[in-house]
This record gives C-alpha cells, structure tokens and sequence, in this order.
C-alpha cells in the first residue's frame, strides 16, 4: 500500500488508533487522530503518540482532506459523522484491513462468539511447539497493526471480532476459523442477520485455495459460509467430520487426505483445557493446516492450563468451587459454561445489556442451576425472564453477590460468575471484574 504523501485520518485513540496513527506517521504518512473524548480523560495514552501526528479531541468527525479514514474496532461504521466522507467516496478501512495490506507473512484469522481468544492462544503455541515464528494479536490485544510488517514469521494468528469485520474489503487470510454463532453485540449491529453476516465476512477474500475452517455442530456457522469458496474443513464435538478434526469417545482424532490419526486422549489435558473441547478441536484443525505435526499439537494441548476469565478455576473452599468466568458477556458463553459444568452451580450473573435476549437461557438455568444471585443493570431483565419459577435474589454489589452465593452453597457445588454481560455498569472492563471476584474469593 502506498502511504507516502497520503492523508489518513484514525478515528479513536485506544490500543488500536494510537498504533494504527503511529505505523503509519512512522512510515512518513500525513495523519491525523479524531478522538471523541477530552485529552484530559484519555490520560497517558496521549504521551504515546508519533509528534507528526495531528489530533481533534472531543469530536469523532474525521478531517474533509483525509484520503483513507482508518477505524478503531470500537468505532461504529454506521456512525452519522462517517456520513459526509462515505458520499465523498473516502477509503474507510479496519485496523487489522490496514495491516493486512502490509503483511508478508500467511494469516491465520479467528473469529466466532465465544472462545476467540482461547483458540487464537492455542493455535499460537501448537506453531510455536512445532518450531514456527506465530506471533498472535488483532481483538486479544495486540493491535494487528503492530505486528505486521515484522520479518521472519511463518503465520500470523489473529484473532477478529465482528467489529473489526464491519471495514474489511480485500482481508484474505490463508486459514479462517469460524468457532461459533450465538447473538452477540446486537446493541451495535441490530439484527443477528447482521452479526451472521459479518461473521461470514472472515471468509469473503479467500480463495479455493485457502482453508476455512468450521464447527460441523453450529448451523449458523454453516448458513454464515454457504457461499465462500474456499475448501471446508470442519471439526465436531458430536459425530465424525469428512475432513478435519472430531471428538470421538475418549479421543481426539484428525482425519486429512483419507488419513486418520490420534491426537491424543482427552484424559491427557488438564480440567479446564477439557472445558474448552470446541476451541480444542478447532486449534487443532487449524494447527494441522498449517503443517504442525501431531505431537506439537498434541504436547500443546498437553502443557495449556486454561486462562484467566475463562472458566478459570479460583479456589476450593468447604468443597464449593469457585469459578471465574468474567469473560463470559453474552449468552451464548453462559450457555456454553453452564453446559460444560456437571455439577449443581450457584450462579452470579448480569450486568450492563447488550440487548442480549435471556429467554433461551430459561430452561438450561432450570436444569443446571440451583440457586442464581442476579447483579448490575440487568436484574430487572433477568427477572422478567425467569418470572418467579426459578431461585433468585437481587444483589446490590460482587461482594454482596458473593456472600449471597456463599450462603446457598453445599459440599460439591460450583459458585460460577458468568455474567452473559457486559461490566461498564459495575467495573472498568471483564478483566476488572474478574479480579475483584478473585479478590473477594480469595478473603472469604
Ligand atoms: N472512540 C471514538 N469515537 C467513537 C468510538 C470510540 O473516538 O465513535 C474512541 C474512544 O473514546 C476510545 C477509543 O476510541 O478512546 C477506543 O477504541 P476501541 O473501543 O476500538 O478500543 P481499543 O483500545 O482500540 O481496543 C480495540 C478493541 N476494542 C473493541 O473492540 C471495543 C480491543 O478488543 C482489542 O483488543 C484492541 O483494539 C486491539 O486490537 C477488546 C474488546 O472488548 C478486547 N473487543 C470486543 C469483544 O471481544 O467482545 C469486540
């Protein structure tokens, strides 16, 4: 791409505006930042950036001379003030489009509701063990951009959320992997057709030649792709897949080319690992399509304890477990939490809405859940839902919430957080409200 004498406009100056802006200021591009808030409320981050770069504070409007308008993930592409630069016909593009374009290296991209985050760090060490250079990023935190013009690397492992996927026109990653489907970010994106159609856009650039691969179990994953081109491999929790990686019994099998292969029993993976059995299998198949060989997947798997906010283990205290699982902010990943837990769960759940429909989750917190303490903005929701049929109270704070729980709980029960929302109502981010459920834990 050429950047020299261009003028580019960054809109938001988070993680991933401040590298975008800096990449290309570095590179002798004219750049400017549009930030909707004040310099004094974004703090340090302003010390970070480039000196050529110009910025507007307080307002997202990008300048009328920009040649190419750069996105922050958490910018909407419907916003009112891209408007006038969509009629002028200005370039508007993702961070993670912008670094595409300067990637030497293969993309493996991953995306889907749930489990991104876990599958991306997998794949990354299952390359790693095979001896490969994979650096990861994109939504787990490292801004794409910030990697891509590094030398030497075999695959980059991004992960990409449907935010990212709203500005894309020619990302083609080599290996797309489509995790999951399950309504998410509707406040943002309006309809779930939107949602699945953005998913689906992980795979619009590739081509026969590329590999895409997909959970055989989730028929939204397979309605979001029906159209791409690209070769389909799948992976499957239930039944055997034509090609790629399925569960079978006690054991994780590989079928490529008509050969099947062992990748290692499940009894072999550590608790928290066998929680996470979808984003097992899909690493696995991503893994092998890009020629790691079995024992590096398998010893991956092997070594993987698990990460923090997911399903993460905290303590055993009087025989109640108490799971972390503050990362869990929609339903679709209450819903997969509540599955892989077989043992009765106390439930502390809600929080700020993301127009997330509850209704789905009515009958699976019968089944699973024996008691459910409510927090956050969402109550009143929840309780509409659950309308009196079910045990639950009201908390007014974590601390509370956990108390509470603490009170309902037995010898063998789980004390679960698992919000199926998101924390701006209550905390400054998941990771924030993760740890102070560590904390409370951790003092009872
Ligand atoms: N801003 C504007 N105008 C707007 C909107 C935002 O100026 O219209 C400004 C905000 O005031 C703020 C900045 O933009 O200063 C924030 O940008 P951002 O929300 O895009 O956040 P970043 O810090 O750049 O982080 C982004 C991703 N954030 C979001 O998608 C919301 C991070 O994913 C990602 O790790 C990072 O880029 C690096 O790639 C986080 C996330 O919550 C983890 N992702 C969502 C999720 O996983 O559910 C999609």
């Amino acid at each position: 791409m050429d950047i020299e004498n261009k003028t580019f406009c960054v809109i938001g100056m988070g993680r991933s505006g401040l590298a975008a802006a800096n990449f290309l200021a570095d590179r002798g591009a004219r750049v400017r930042i549009a930030e909707a808030r004040s310099e004094a409320a974004l703090g340090e981050a302003a010390h970070n950036l480039h000196p050529a770069v110009g910025v507007t504070y307080g307002n997202s409007t990008p300048s009328d001379d920009a040649d190419c308008i750069v996105l922050s993930p958490g910018v909407d592409i419907d916003a009112d003030f891209l408007a006038p630069a969509r009629a002028r016909g200005t370039e508007i593009i993702s961070e993670i489009e912008l670094a595409s374009r300067f990637a030497q290296a293969p993309i493996i991209a991953i995306t889907g509701t749930n489990g991104k985050t876990t599958c991306t760090t997998l794949i990354g060490n299952m390359l790693k063990q095979a001896g490969k250079e994979a650096p990861t990023g994109g939504n787990i935190g490292t801004p794409f951009i910030t990697l891509a013009d590094r030398n030497s690397v075999d695959f980059f492992v991004i992960e990409v959320s449907s935010f990212q996927l709203e500005a894309v026109h020619h990302f083609r990653p080599k290996i797309a992997v489509l995790l999951n489907i399950t309504p998410d970010h509707l406040d943002r994106h309006k309809t779930l057709d939107r949602y699945i159609e953005l998913k689906g856009r992980i795979a619009e650039n590739q081509l026969e030649s590329d590999a895409l691969v997909l959970n055989q179990d989730d028929p939204l994953v397979l309605e979001a792709t029906k159209a791409q081109r690209s070769r389909k491999i799948y992976f499957s929790q239930k039944s055997e897949v034509e090609e790629g990686v399925f569960l079978q019994g006690p054991v994780i099998l590989a079928r490529f080319a008509g050969k099947e292969e062992i990748v290692c029993r499940v009894d072999e993976l550590k608790e928290p690992t066998r929680w996470q059995m979808e984003n097992v299998l899909a690493s696995a198949a991503a893994a092998y399509l890009a020629g790691a060989p079995r024992k590096a997947i398998a010893d991956a798997l092997r070594d993987y304890a698990g990460m923090a906010h997911r399903l993460e283990w905290v303590r055993t205290l009087n025989g109640v477990d108490f799971i972390n699982d503050s990362k869990g902010t929609n339903v679709g990943a209450l819903k997969k939490s509540l599955e892989s837990i077989t043992r009765p769960v106390i439930l502390i759940a809600g929080g700020k809405d993301k127009s997330g429909d509850f209704t789905p989750l009515k009958e699976l917190l019968n089944a699973r859940v024996k008691h459910m303490v409510l927090i956050g903005e969402t109550r009143s929701k929840f309780r509409q839902i659950l309308n009196g049929t079910f045990s639950y109270e009201d908390a007014q704070s974590l601390k509370d919430a956990v108390d509470q729980a603490c009170k309902q709980s037995e010898p063998g029960d789980v004390v679960l957080l698992s919000p199926a929302c998101a924390s701006f109502d209550m905390f400054a981010n998941y990771e924030d409200r993760g740890n102070q459920f560590k904390t409370i834990v951790y003092e009872l």
